[in-house]
């Protein structure tokens, strides 16, 4: 039900936003188990545009903020790149790498839309501050830089101030939320399904729910989708695992009913580590979910 067909992969090798090394092998990990064959089958036109380039060797700290000039970087490449590639007509599929580069793909597809709507599937609000971060790790910060708050390099990143409006965020399965993000959270008003809410309504009345609210008023529907949101008994190989994750099932309904909704108009899925996985296992699961996200036929 996607209008669109012609989806473009892009790759980012990064691991400088978190502490964990292997995460920057994440997007070989998703091409060997078969991503791109798997939205070929579906009938798409895929077109991978490779990796962008990550320099490893730096590690340039900015008081609380670990690796900030090279994550800039690589996140003002990304940003022109998945900008281009909608520009082009073309889906944007970001492969990551640790959640960072959420900053760089938000701020290339935002501009191509008035009132971009994200869900963010995640066991963390990744609405950290250099203020509020208790690890100084900036993959706990890309949606409070999207929102427009924190390091201004991070913030006026490719544009200047805030590439999307609270009110058009939700956040899906969290379950590990700082002190600081829960006043965010509170003070914006953004709209927070915890573990909480998924296992008292479901995960059906969660995803109707989420995506009659961003229908209303979003005119494109990004999906950000961290591994480390599914529980780490079916998605071991992530760096932050918590306990108590969204089911593979569930996982799998929740993309099966985004695709029906028409609405999705780009995608990333990040923090997959094949250092800390179980034979590739976080990597299959991820292309299981593409397949569901993009309208794979059970029957
Ligand atoms: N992720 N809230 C913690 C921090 O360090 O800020 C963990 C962040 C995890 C981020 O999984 O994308
Ligand atoms: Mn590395
Ligand atoms: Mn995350
Ligand atoms: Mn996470």
């Amino acid at each position: 039900m996607n209008v669109n067909r012609n989806i473009s992969i892009i790759g980012v090798p990064m691991d400088l936003g978190q502490s964990r090394r292997g995460v920057d092998m994440g997007p070989s990990a998703v091409r060997y188990a078969g991503m791109k064959e798997r939205l070929l089958e579906i009938g798409y036109e895929v077109k991978d545009l490779g990796d962008i380039t990550v320099d490893h060797t730096l590690d340039e700290s900015e008081g609380q903020l670990k690796n900030l000039n090279e994550i800039a970087r690589v996140s003002d490449e990304l940003a022109a790149t998945s900008d281009g590639v909608i520009k082009e007509g073309n889906f944007p599929l970001i492969v990551g790498g640790d959640h960072s580069i959420a900053i760089g793909s938000l701020a290339g597809i935002s501009r191509n839309y008035e009132n971009l709507g994200v869900i963010w599937y995640d066991a963390h609000g990744d609405l950290n501050t250099p203020e509020t971060s208790p690890s100084g790790n900036i993959h706990g910060m890309p949606l409070a830089a999207s929102l427009g708050i924190g390091h201004k390099r991070l913030v006026n990143l490719y544009a200047e101030g805030a590439k999307i409006k609270p009110e058009n965020l939700v956040i899906i399965g969290a379950r590990s939320l700082d002190p600081g993000e829960k006043e965010l959270i509170r003070e914006k008003g953004i709209r927070v399904y915890t573990m909480h809410e998924v296992d008292r309504m479901g995960m059906p009345a969660v995803i109707d729910e989420a995506i009659g609210y961003l229908k209303e008023r979003t005119d494109g529907l990004h999906l950000s989708l961290d591994l480390d949101g599914l529980d780490p008994s079916e998605a071991p190989g992530v760096g932050t695992p918590v306990m108590g994750g969204m089911t593979y099932r569930e996982s799998h309904l929740a993309m099966e009913m985004i695709h029906e909704s028409g609405m999705l108009t780009s995608a990333e899925f990040v923090e997959v580590n094949p250092i800390l996985d179980d034979r590739n296992r976080t990597a299959d699961l991820a292309v299981g979910l593409m397949g569901s996200l993009f309208g794979e036929k059970l029957k």
